[in-house]
Formats: structure tokens, sequence, C-alpha cells
């Protein structure tokens, strides 16, 4: 039996978490007393931002209700249900820790003082010796809106450095180059309300019921409406299992099944000539080239039949309102940006974005994964979705933030390139906040070095993550409902998180330990905020005029309205739920076609590696599993990872359900137990990537990455499965070379060498 097929059991989200701690619940006394207050707030998890109330006694978080919000409409998923479970773990850090006795020592606790004073004390020396760029802010989109923003203005003015970047490169950043390319703005075009309107969904590469399960009500609506549901997946998931039509399709080669959909469309004369000659531009390259798709050549690219191909596409381009939505299925690839590309050529064609329930969309992962890559932590980008490397983007935020122009810094190295500018020493210390990098980044082995080269590594975490581990100074920062601001849901919607009770220990916010360190560097001036209600109007300030303008965002209209929808450039403007209605964002007000072909994968199966791995998630675990793997109920349903296999290949290679096995990759290996599974293609393997140390499936992922927005190619890489019976290999791998500058470019593809182009060919946001 699968395991996460198991339905969800709210009484058992009581359990707290007995089994990983053995101590009650903070407030377990208080259990017969009612709740004194109920704080309005929203779920700190995925993109959904489902509104909740927590309940609080004596000061303390001891609970959680449902709120109504409208998007959903009051219900949480199993996550939400236990989130506030975090909130007085036990784990939690409530001390700073320093790492005494270099690098080989042990954490231990310190004082404040101690800690902050190390930190600046040895950036100064860096940035003396190496220049301000050998300082380098990790950030993340787990935080709210005025965190984030935070986090750009840091690097940039308090450390004067212009390496900042975030997990957001990991999660969508493709999607967010091929919007901002083709439509000129990089936001989901609709509310989720409007599903209800669709006449036909088609979901590519995204596990919606386990990823955002509160999201699927909408869908099952839009069904009950009538609206047919096609999926794209090479595992028939909860969500493919209730589809008219499931595309078993090999991972890696979307663009030629949806180029495919395409040409069919306009061979059926399904293409709504007078909106693309009115709306768009660079229509008859796409035609041309999808032309190069028949169903047969797809069905050989894909693996999936050239009828169900047809069916798709006439069922597909046959609704008069469709909607598309992808998420890290077909983003988390090399051709990331081009499978993008290729499901809004296909919205264009028939005429969808701008209509009520029609276009295309991306599901965007994170909490706040929309307002992070908006506010100016991405290395290319300041607040508001501006360009740094746009001159009056730059001379306005450098007037904003007080600085004279000219020591605005330049663009820096993407995530995913940061990596490698650690193993050679051009990035010798780096601030990581809200990021776990030893579960998240792919090839783990190579990350682990390039960290351990940093002096100091500082983390900023509320539990002592797989990185915070190797740190040499921890801090101890804030959950969500420890402090208020916002975040910007998957829909483009901007929510209010409350604050429901302090940070516990000598713990602190996020922002108060950022200021603190800005006052230290000598740069406290620019930072003199007293709350984060004073970061938020600055921020306003900072985004207005830009694409994604928050400036009649305040705090109480959010709370007027229960969320606001970017842009909204003044403080009359209700917000814009609906993009594109009229005009697209780019000065022409044209959507741009753009031909896309398709391409292999960095690494194909065959030979030893025959299988296809592709990696993901489960709906009881959240990302890198920091915070979920401490919540009992949670853990519980899912306490390690396993590897799904179809039965035909376990009995070939003689594999019984749950018996532990090997899977081998070029960069690593990994021993878990099987999940014998129909759900999955016969060629192809499942991991979920929740888990650390040697339970990380990033020991077996390849680090290539798309060459223009660096995201990593989590999703196909090949990879062989053994027996742990059977006899040890005749042949071990070969050992990994010892990292020297010298083969960098070849260990740490992500070298800049290897982009194809100018980052910025990809759209003025890249
Ligand atoms: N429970 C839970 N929910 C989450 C998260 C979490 O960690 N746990 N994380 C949040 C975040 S940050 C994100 S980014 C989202 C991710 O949300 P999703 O993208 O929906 O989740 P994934 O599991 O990464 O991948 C989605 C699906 O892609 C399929 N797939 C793999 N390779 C291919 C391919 O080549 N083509 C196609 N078409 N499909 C492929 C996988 O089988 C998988 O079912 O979820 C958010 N919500
Ligand atoms: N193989 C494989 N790898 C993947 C993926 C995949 O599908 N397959 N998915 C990728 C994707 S889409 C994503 S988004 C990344 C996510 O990767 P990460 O961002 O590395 O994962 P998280 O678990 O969100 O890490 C956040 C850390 O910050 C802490 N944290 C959370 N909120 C806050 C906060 O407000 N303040 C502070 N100080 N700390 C906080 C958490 O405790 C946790 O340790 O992983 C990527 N990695
Ligand atoms: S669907 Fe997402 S936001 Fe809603 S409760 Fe679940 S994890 Fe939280
Ligand atoms: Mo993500």
């Amino acid at each position: 039996m699968s395991v996460n097929k198991d339905f969800f059991d709210p009484t058992r989200a009581f359990n707290y978490d007995f089994q990983s701690t053995g101590a009650p619940p903070t407030g377990w006394e208080g259990a017969d007393r009612l709740p004194e207050n109920l704080v309005p707030t929203h779920c700190c998890f995925c993109g959904v931002q489902c509104g909740m109330y927590l309940e609080v006694l004596d000061g303390s978080v001891v609970g959680v209700q449902p709120r109504f919000s409208p998007h959903n409409q009051g219900s949480l998923c199993p996550k939400g249900v236990v989130a506030y479970q975090q909130v007085g773990h036990p784990a939690r850090l409530t001390y700073p820790l320093i790492r005494r006795g270099g690098k080989g020592g042990r954490l231990e606790r310190a004082t404040w003082d101690e800690a902050l004073d190390y930190v600046v004390h040895r950036w100064q020396e860096i940035q003396a010796q190496q220049g301000p760029d050998a300082v380098a802010v990790y950030s993340g989109s787990s935080m709210t809106n005025e965190k984030c923003y935070l986090m750009g203005k840091f690097a940039r003015v308090g450390l004067r450095s212009r390496h900042v970047d975030y997990n957001g490169r990991l999660c969508m950043s493709s999607a967010a180059g091929a919007y901002a390319k083709a439509l000129g703005i990089d936001r989901c075009p609709l509310p989720m309300t409007d599903l209800l309107l669709t006449e036909c969904l088609l979901v590519v590469g995204s596990n919606m019921a386990e990823c955002f399960p509160v999201m699927m009500q909408w869908l099952w609506r839009a069904r009950d409406n009538g609206a047919p549901l096609i999926v794209v997946d090479p595992r028939q998931t909860a969500l493919a299992r209730t589809a008219d039509l499931w595309l078993p399709i090999k991972s890696g080669t979307d663009v030629a099944l949806l180029n495919a959909f395409l040409r069919q469309v306009i061979h059926d004369g399904l293409v709504d000539e007078e909106y693309v000659r009115q709306r768009t531009v660079g229509w008859e390259a796409v035609r041309e080239a999808v032309e190069a798709y028949p169903p047969e050549v797809a069905e050989r690219i894909c693996g999936v039949p050239a009828e169900r191909i047809i069916a798709a596409a006439r069922l597909y381009g046959r609704a008069n309102r469709s909607l598309i939505m992808h998420a890290r299925g077909i983003e988390h690839s090399t051709h990331g940006v081009d499978n993008c590309l290729a499901c809004i050529n296909l919205a264009l064609a028939r005429g969808q974005f701008g209509k009520p329930g029609g276009g295309a969309t991306m599901l965007t992962g994170q909490g706040n994964g929309q307002g992070g890559r908006e506010v100016g932590q991405k290395a290319n980008q300041l607040p508001g979705y501006r360009h740094i490397d746009d001159p009056e983007d730059r001379t306005y935020v450098a007037k904003v933030w007080g600085i004279p122009v000219e020591e605005m810094p330049g663009e820096g190295a993407a995530a995913t390139e940061m990596v490698r500018l650690m193993a050679e020493g051009q990035i010798r210390s780096c601030l990581v906040i809200c990021s776990n990098l030893m579960v998240s980044l792919p090839d783990n082995a190579v990350v682990q070095r390039a960290i351990e080269n940093l002096d100091p590594l500082v983390v900023i975490d509320f539990f002592l993550s797989e990185t915070a581990e190797l740190a040499d100074v921890v801090l101890p920062g804030n959950v969500w409902c420890e402090d208020e601001g916002t975040t910007t849901n998957l829909e483009g919607r901007v929510v209010k998180i409350n604050q429901a009770t302090n940070p516990p220990g000598e713990a602190r916010r996020d922002w108060e330990i950022i200021c603190d360190l800005a006052r230290r560097l000598g740069r406290g001036q620019f930072f003199p905020y007293h709350s984060a209600r004073e970061i938020w109007d600055e921020y306003r300030v900072a985004s207005k005029g830009g694409v994604a303008d928050y400036f009649g965002i305040t705090y109480e209209k959010i709370d007027a309205q229960d969320g606001v929808f970017w842009p909204c450039p003044t403080l009359e403007s209700p917000g814009t739920p609906r993009l594109f209605t009229e005009r697209f964002a780019h000065p022409d007000g044209k959507a741009r076609f753009v031909a896309v072909t398709y391409q292999p994968p960095a690494e194909e199966p065959g030979g030893d590696f025959p299988f296809r791995l592709t990696t993901g998630r489960v709906v009881y675990h959240y990302l890198s599993g920091n915070q979920t793997r401490r919540l009992g109920f949670l853990n519980s349903q899912a306490p390690e990872p396993w590897v799904e296999i179809h039965p035909r290949a376990a009995q070939y290679l003689g594999i019984q359900n749950e018996e532990r096995v090997r899977v081998r990759t070029r960069r690593g290996v990994m021993e878990l137990k099987a999940l014998v599974t129909e759900a999955i293609r016969p060629d192809t393997l499942f991991i979920p990537f929740h888990y650390g140390h040697r339970e990380a499936v990033n020991q077996l992922t390849i680090p290539a990455v798309d060459p223009t927005v660096k995201i990593p190619e989590y999703k196909e890489c090949a990879a062989r499965l053994e027996r742990i019976e059977a006899p040890p290999e005749a042949e071990p791998a070969p050992p990994r070379e010892n990292f020297t500058p010298a083969n960098a470019p070849k260990m740490f593809p992500y070298a800049r060498g290897e982009r194809k182009g100018p980052v910025k060919e990809v759209g003025k946001e890249f």
C-alpha cells in the first residue's frame, strides 16, 4: 500500500510530539480551558496560504481553528492543522550557538553579543582582504515580504555585497523567466476562485492533491461543472487517478508533448486567429516550429501513445475556456523555461489569457514564493520586480534607501552558482536564512564541501537544520506567528500574518537580528526600523512604479478586503485579481510567442543507469522536512523516504514491496525501502526529497541547471536500482575527484561559462 494514499485523520493530529520528544505539549495543563484569544492569520506552509485562527492561552499558542478566507473557504490540510505545534516545540533554538575549537569543534551556547560581534568582526576582516562580494546572503521565501525585502537590502546596503539570492531559484525561477518573457509580468493571471469558470483543466507536472490540497476544492467544483481534467505526469498521482485523461510522460520530455498538442490544435483549426493577430507577436515562428512534432514523433520521445496525445489536444483545444496549471514537474528542468513557454504558447494560441477562468499559470510553491520573488532578494533584482541593471531602477531604489547610486552593487550569483564560488573561495562567508541547503540543493556531497569552506557559515533558523549543523554560528530566529507581516500567495493575493506570541527564550525576530547585524557593521542608519510595519511601509514605496507595485497595499486594506492582489498602485485601488484582460505587460501591450524545440535532459537513462529518477513531495512533509519531521503526526505518516517502483520493474529485479534497496546514480548511492506501485511508469523511480543526511535524495540528483535561470534538474537523472542482498558491485563507482579550482567548471555545471547566452536574453527580469 502506498504511504501517500492514506487519508488524513484529524483526530490523530493531537498526537502532538510525544513520539519524537516524549514530552507533553506546551499548554497541556490548560487543555480543559478555552483559549482566551483567537488570532486571525494564515498557514506558514504552502503557497495557498489558507486562513486560520491560532488559539492562544496564557500567551502560548495552543491550537488552531479554521478560518474562512476567500481562497480556502475554511479548509486546512494536514500540515496546516499541526503547523502551530512548531511554536512551543521543545527542539526550538532558544539561544545563539558558536562552534568552538575550529571546524572540528562543537556548537556551544553563546551570548548574542559574542555571536554577533564574532560574525561582524569576521565579515569586516574578510571584506577588507577580499572586497565586499566575499560575503554572501542566501535567503528564502517561507518568510514574510518584509523579511525577504530586508534581506535584499541588507546584502546590498548592510554588507555592500552583490551576492544575494534565495531558494526560489530552486523552485519556480524557470516559470518566472518564461512568464516575464512572454507576458511581461510574472504572476498567476487569475484568482483561484476563477477555476469555477474553467471548462477544461490541463495539469502538467503538478501533484496538486498532495502539494496544494486545499486548492483541490476549486478543482472538484470545476469538475462538478463539467470541466474535464487532463493530467501529464510520469506518476499516477492522487490527482491523476481521477483524471479524464492521464498522460504518463517520460520525465524531461514535456516540450515534445506540448508542441504536439499545439500542432494538433492548429491542424484541427482551433487557433483563435483574431486573438493571435491582435494581442500577440511571434506566432509564425511557433507555428512552424511545432510542425516538427506530429503525435507519432511525440510518442517516440515522451512514451505517451499518439492517440492519447490527440485525444488530450482535442479535449483541451475544443474548450471555450481552458486553464493550464503547471508546477515543478516541468519547471525543475534544464529546459524549464522552454517547458513553461510551451504551455504559454498553447494558451495564447487558444486565446485564453485574459478570459475569466482561462490562461496558463504556474502553481507557486512556497508560502511566500510569489512575494519572495518580487521584493529584491534575487541576484539580479531590486524591489518591485525592478531590474538591477536598469539605470532608472537603480536610481529610484538607491534614493529610497538613501545611498548614492554608485554604491548600489550589480548583479550577483544565482543560488546554484554560489556553491561554486564558495568552493573556489570567492565567497568566504555566507549568511543563510530560511533555507536548508544540505537537503535542498542537488548533488549535496559537493554542496557540503563548498559550505565547509566557509568561515563563518552563519545560519538563522528556529530548528537546527542539516545546514545549521555545519554552521560556525547559529542564530535563533522566529516562527511565522511570532511576528507580523505579509505574504503573497500563489494567486498574487497579499495576505496578513499576525503575531500570536513572542519568540521563546533568547530567540529573536529575524528582522531584529538583521538590523542588529547592520548596526554592528556601522550601517544602522539604513535599518532604523522598530517594527515589521515600518519595513512594509518602506517596501511599499520601494516597489512604487515597479512591475510588482505594492504601494496601495496597506495592512488596513488587507484586513478590510481579506487580501489584496497586486498590482495595486494607489491607496484607492482595490488591487488587480485578473491580469491581461485588456493588454499584456510589455510596452506594446502584446504577448510574445516564443518557439521552443525539444532538447533531451542533461542525463538520459541507459547502460548501467537504466531508470529515470524523479523526485518531489508527499502531503505530510514540507520541503527539507526540517519543520515537518519534528511534528509527530506528520512524521508518523511518512517517517522515512522510499523509492516508488513499478511491479514489472520490481519483478524483473526480484524486489519485494517494502524490501530495502539501493539506488545509485553517478553522484551517489542511498539505501531505502521499495514501494512497489502501479502508479508509476515502469522505467521511472520516484523518491520524496524531505529527508536529511543519508536519507536525502539530493545525494543522487544531478547538479545540471537551466542555462538561463539556473534552476536545477531535480526531476530527471539516470539511476540504477540494486537489491541490497545482491553481491557487491564488481566495479564500484569511480571515486569522486577532489575539488580543485582547475576542475571546477567540470564539477560545477553552475559555472557561468556554460550559459547559452547572456542572462538577459530570457527577459528583462532575468
Ligand atoms: N505537501 C507539500 N506541499 C507542498 C510542498 C511540500 O514540500 N510538501 N512544497 C511547496 C513547494 S515549495 C512547491 S515548489 C510545490 C511543488 O508542487 P508540485 O510541483 O506539484 O510537486 P512535486 O512533487 O515537486 O512535483 C510534481 C509532479 O511532477 C511530476 N513529474 C516529475 N517529472 C516530471 C516531468 O518530467 N514532467 C511532468 N509533466 N511531470 C513530472 C512528479 O511525478 C510529481 O507528481 O509544492 C508546495 N506544496
Ligand atoms: N531533489 C529535490 N530537491 C528539491 C526539490 C525537489 O523537488 N526535489 N524542490 C526544490 C524546491 S521547489 C524548493 S522551494 C527548495 C526548498 O528548499 P529549502 O528552502 O532549503 O527548504 P526549507 O525546508 O523550506 O528550508 C527552510 C529552512 O528555514 C527555516 N525557516 C522557515 N521559515 C523561516 C523563517 O521565517 N525564518 C527563519 N529564520 N527560518 C525559517 C526552516 O526551519 C528550514 O530549516 O527545495 C528544492 N529542492
Ligand atoms: S494547503 Fe497549504 S496553506 Fe493550506 S493548510 Fe495546507 S499547507 Fe497550509
Ligand atoms: Mo518550491
